[in-house]
């Protein structure tokens, strides 16, 4: 089980946007209108059209979820989630990323996507502390795998070196542990 839960999940480096995957995943803001880093690189791929449809779509709560096609992207969906600003841990920042990985996976499921890749949610614009954050991706993720079999790979998009290593170094912790 533990040996198959592994290898339904990949850290690789490089950009989302050249994804060929049912779903990616945006690192959103509320307004869902676009913006830089990650949101940026993914409203530039997939052209006017993303922008068009997330407008009627009229924002997302932190810590929730909202579908949209891929248009010029190789991904087919899109799921946007918006990651909580960093604020020293005392705003939730912990639940409300745990609920971006629970509430893409929820998505992910609706729309019958079985490849799904992430980026690292509010670890950049947002300075989500990085560490804490991939602990947070990765166990959600676990905990999801163990529950659901209809996705069958998880890709981890690491935007740079020190990113592939950090998620690399928790996924060794998270996995190898004894109890789960
Ligand atoms: N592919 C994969 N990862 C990327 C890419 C890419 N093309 N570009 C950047 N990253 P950020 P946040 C990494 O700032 O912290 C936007 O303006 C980046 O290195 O994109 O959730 C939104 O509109 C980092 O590790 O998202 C919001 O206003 C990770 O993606 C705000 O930023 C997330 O960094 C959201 O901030």
């Amino acid at each position: 089980m533990e040996t198959n839960l592994k290898e339904r999940i990949q850290i690789v480096e490089g950009d989302i946007t050249k994804m060929e995957v049912d779903a990616i995943i945006n690192a959103a803001n509320t307004s869902l209108l676009g913006g830089g880093g990650v949101d940026g690189a993914i409203h530039r791929a997939a052209g006017p059209e993303l922008l068009a449809e997330t407008k009627t779509i009229g924002g997302c709560p932190t810590g929730e979820a909202r579908v949209t096609k891929g248009y010029r992207l190789p991904a087919k969906w899109v799921i946007h989630t918006v990651g909580p600003i960093w604020s020293g841990g005392y705003g939730d920042e912990d639940e409300l990323l745990a609920n971006c990985y629970i509430n893409s996976f929820k998505a992910a499921l609706e729309i019958g996507a079985a490849t799904v890749a992430f980026p690292s949610i509010s670890t950049g614009v947002y300075r989500f502390p990085l560490e804490r954050a991939v602990n947070i991706a990765l166990r959600e993720t676990k905990f999801f795998l163990q529950n659901n079999q209809s996705i069958k790979k998880v890709i981890f998009i690491c935007f740079g070196s020190d990113a592939y290593k950090k998620y690399q170094e928790v996924f060794n912790e998270v996995f190898n542990q004894e109890t789960h």
